[in-house]
């Protein structure tokens, strides 16, 4: 059979369009040119679209993408950080996956979920009643304590506050544009430098850690050569795990919508057990956009379902659109909890962080810490926390990555149960 011709979204360079619809951009296409895959230009360059569990499959295959030079460098100078995880293939990515999901055993999801409930009390102990707070920059503070704690990074209380705005800069900045976006660099860098510093500080033996942590163990790290990482890649590995659960009070604030959204569901979640709480969960991550995109390149030329697909082509994965495609989902667009109940999971159908494998692949190294983080959250507001919901605009926009409700989620007139 000869090659199609991929359908394409007809026109010039789409990045305003990006710019605009935000999430949409892939979806809206699927919608209107009935396809999976489409072919536009962004960025100044051809780029391939995909969604759906079928293509997710297909961005997974490690023969035929590779992710050396598919991040933008907005993202790299920003969010992730020069070479971290997610721009190695192959063996190198292999040797260094390993160095996270090494960390990722039953026993430190119990000490996280233990932290989480342990710094949630302490914040609102600490808070006046009367007080309002706001539950995304709560999360940010509460987290980034929880992350050092279990990353065995030293965190002065003075800082706390401070570092917590930082660290939130890397992910409020990728996608934005003028000064939110040059304060995202600038938070990189004086992040780095903090975080390298720490290394050295290990290596040194400045500082004790304990020989289980991930700021030991990054700092002592052997790569697939034999050698230890350059330290200013060993704190971008360290960031790359503060920095995501820090991240988590976006879905913090997604938790806080959905309850005031759907307060039936609420209702359901009083005394439930860490099943039904996970449904809610789940469905808080499926519903709710959050990470829009992943990126990778063509590595080789081939064919797929009749397309041809040309070596070095931009490709992006829609996550969002995936977890609301019609051909895995059953209504949508409704926000329905109890749809996790014998729901039959494959690795490509859900893929609010990405897809394919932890080990081998690039599937978010931190899905079950997040789990975990948004589950003990989800507890604590729901059945050791009573609070009110003043007026506020809880709406969010599209465009807006992350998006987040407009007044961040405020609370006030909270009491412990
Ligand atoms: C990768 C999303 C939380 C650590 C990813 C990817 C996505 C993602 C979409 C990339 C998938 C791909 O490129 O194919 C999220 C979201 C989170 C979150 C939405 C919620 C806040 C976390 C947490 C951690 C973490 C809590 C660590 C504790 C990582 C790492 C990678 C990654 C290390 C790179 C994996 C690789 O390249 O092999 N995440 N993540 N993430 N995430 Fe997360
Ligand atoms: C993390 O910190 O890794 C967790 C989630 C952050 C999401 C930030 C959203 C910005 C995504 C930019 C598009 C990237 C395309 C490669």
């Amino acid at each position: 059979m000869v090659a199609q011709n991929m359908p394409k979204d007809e026109g010039f360079d789409r990045t305003l369009s990006v710019l605009k619809e935000g999430y949409g951009f892939i979806m809206n296409r699927r919608e209107a040119l009935n396809t999976d895959v489409f072919e536009t230009r962004i960025m100044g360059e051809k780029a391939i679209c995909l969604t759906g569990s079928e293509a997710a499959e297909l961005f997974y295959d490690d023969t035929r993408f590779r992710r050396r030079d598919a991040a933008p460098a907005r993202v790299k100078k920003t969010l992730f950080g020069e070479g971290g995880i997610q721009t190695l293939d192959q063996e190198a990515h292999r040797n260094r996956k390993a160095m996270f999901m090494s960390l990722m055993d039953d026993e430190a999801m119990d000490e996280i979920g233990m932290l989480v409930h342990q710094y949630w009390h302490l914040y609102f102990k600490e808070a006046e009643s009367l007080e309002t707070v706001s539950l995304y920059e709560a999360a940010k503070v509460v987290f980034l304590q929880v992350a050092c704690k279990w990353t065995g990074v030293p965190l002065d209380e003075s800082e706390t506050e401070s570092l917590a705005t930082q660290i939130s800069d890397l992910y409020e900045s990728p996608a934005a544009l003028g000064i939110q976006h040059w304060k995202g660099r600038r938070s990189r860098s004086k992040l780095d430098s903090w975080i390298e510093g720490l290394v050295e500080d290990v290596r040194e033996g400045r500082i004790e850690v304990d020989q289980g942590k991930a700021l030991y163990t990054f700092s002592w790290h052997r790569d697939e050569k034999g050698s230890l990482l350059d330290k200013e890649t060993a704190a971008v590995e360290i960031l790359n795990l503060i920095r995501p659960m820090n991240a988590v009070s976006v879905w913090v604030a997604m938790i806080g919508l959905a309850l005031h959204e759907f307060p039936e569901e609420k209702g359901k979640l009083k005394g439930a057990d860490d099943i039904e709480l996970e449904w809610f969960i789940q469905e808080v991550r499926r519903y709710y956009p959050f990470f829009p995109f992943a990126a990778a390149r063509t590595d080789t030329d081939f064919e797929w379902q009749g397309y041809f697909f040309e070596a070095g082509t931009l490709t992006l994965l829609d996550l969002y659109g995936t977890n609301r495609h019609p051909s895995d989902w059953v209504e949508p667009d409704t926000f329905m909890p109890e749809r996790f109940r014998g729901w039959h999971q494959t690795p490509f159908n859900f893929i609010p962080q990405g897809g394919g494998s932890y080990d081998f692949g690039h599937r978010c190294a931190g899905e079950f810490v997040t789990i975990v983080m948004m589950r003990t959250t989800l507890d604590f507001l729901v059945n050791d926390l009573e609070y009110d919901v003043p007026e506020q605009d809880f709406s969010f926009e599209f465009n807006d990555i992350p998006a987040v409700p407009n007044d961040k989620v405020k609370i006030n007139n909270f009491r412990f149960l």
